[in-house]
């Protein structure tokens, strides 16, 4: 079998990237080892920049974000006991975020394929690029005892963080850059109404708090939990409690609750493997960096990944131009970088360390509150959180 692009991975950045290919007339083929469900059935981002969103309406599955996803111009911080609204929209002019599950996202890339009849192999094991650093390259994989393979010209490593591309470079060709956080996030999900109708960030001295949505009907909540900590110690009562105690009075007062029907928790660290080009074999999204969700970042670089290497491609075939692939990793690098930046700081700010103290607990305040009364900090905030020029 031959095509011109394999992409491996059937998340966000592979079917982005293989919906805009197919928009130029380059042929894809998706290897992806979980089936279609499993891979719908994981809950993670919630929020748009608004760079993914038009990016989104290039590829053409935009209709049901615009419909049912909610634009917000603003994000609140909570300490001290009070809320503190950030307003991006009069801070960006007029730039905003859009409240939309990546699991929708997934969905509306995946029936837009399965309509154009795109080829998506799921349940595909062991698959295995290779000859990537040659002019051939072609990948493997195994379907119901029967072993395949796929020449190509390129391979899209969009495989997340535990996927088989990066780990197919030579470890002496990849420099790693990582910090894991002494903590973890416990996330709900609930068919309750919101507390809030934006965003809540809350710094608290018994640890982060975020109050987030997926509609007026379905809340997200999160709470900061310890490094180890176990879903099955975490009772819904237990969990709506402490995130009540670590909310301004107002806004635990308005938190209803009810029965999670997902809740599950997930480690943070900082992530990136340099650099995202290997020959014919590129790293995509969280196969190449994670951040943590502090800032709602991680799917919106998947997206940005994915602008620079489609133009990198469409160049390629169009005029035959190395350029842009040859750029990939670099352009690609200097945004994740300060994506990374900002993660690690709305993280440092707003999380208990072990180490904060009553002295870091009063400097994190102050640094809050400086952030809320200037209008260029709030600025600095406002710019980074509605997404930075590609
Ligand atoms: P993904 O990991 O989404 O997709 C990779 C795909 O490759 C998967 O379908 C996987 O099954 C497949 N794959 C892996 N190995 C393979 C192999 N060997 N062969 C074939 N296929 C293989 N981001 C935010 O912005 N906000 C959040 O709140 C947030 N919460 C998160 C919570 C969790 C628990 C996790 C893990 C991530 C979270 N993220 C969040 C980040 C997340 O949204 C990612 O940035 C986003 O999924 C990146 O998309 P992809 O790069 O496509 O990687
Ligand atoms: C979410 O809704 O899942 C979400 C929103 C904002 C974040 C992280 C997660 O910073």
């Amino acid at each position: 079998m031959r095509t011109q692009v394999v992409i491996i991975g059937s998340g966000p950045s592979g079917l982005l990237l293989g919906q805009l290919l197919h928009g130029i007339g380059v042929e894809t083929v998706i290897l992806e080892r979980a089936s279609r469900d499993h891979v719908l059935g994981r809950v993670r981002a919630g929020v748009l920049e608004q760079g993914t969103v038009e990016l989104l309406e290039e590829a053409g599955v935009a209709a049901r974000l615009h419909a049912e996803g909610l634009p917000h111009s603003g994000i609140s911080l909570a300490f001290d006991g009070r809320l503190h609204r950030i307003d991006l929209a009069a801070l960006t002019d007029g730039r905003h975020v859009t409240v939309y599950g990546q699991t929708e996202v997934t969905h509306d890339l995946m029936d837009k394929r399965d309509a154009a009849g795109l080829t998506t192999v799921y349940e595909a094991a062991n698959v295995t690029p290779h000859d990537f650093d040659s002019g051939a390259p072609f990948a493997t994989y195994d379907k119901d005892g029967v072993s395949h393979r796929i020449d190509c010209d390129f391979i899209a490593g969009c495989d997340g963080y535990h996927g088989v591309s990066r780990k197919s470079v030579p470890a002496s060709a990849l420099k790693i850059f990582e910090r894991q956080y002494p903590f973890g996030w416990l996330g709900v999900l609930a068919e309750v109404p919101p507390a809030d109708h934006e965003l809540v960030y809350a710094n608290h001295e018994r640890g982060f708090a975020l109050c987030s949505m997926r509609s007026t009907h379905r809340s997200r909540y999160y709470v900061q939990c310890p490094e180890g900590d176990r879903v099955e110690a975490w009772s819904d009562d237990r969990f709506w409690d402490e995130l009540r105690r670590r909310l301004p009075e107002q806004t635990a007062a308005s938190v209803v609750t009810g029965s999670s029907f997902e809740k599950s928790i997930a480690p943070l660290r900082s992530f990136v493997a340099e650099p995202m080009r290997f020959g014919r074999l590129f790293l995509v999204g969280d196969a190449a960096h994670i951040v943590p969700p502090t800032g709602a970042k991680g799917l919106n670089l998947a997206a940005s990944d994915v602008r620079y290497l489609f133009a990198g491609l469409r160049d390629f075939y169009a005029e035959k131009s190395h350029a842009g692939i040859d750029a990939y990793s670099q352009k690609a690098l200097a945004r994740v970088w300060k994506a990374v930046r900002f993660s690690w700081w709305m993280t440092t700010m707003l999380h208990r360390f072990p180490d904060t103290g009553e002295f870091g607990q009063r400097i994190q305040e102050a640094e809050l509150d400086y952030l809320v009364h200037s209008r260029a900090a709030s600025t600095a905030l406002a710019e980074n959180y509605v997404g930075l020029p590609y």
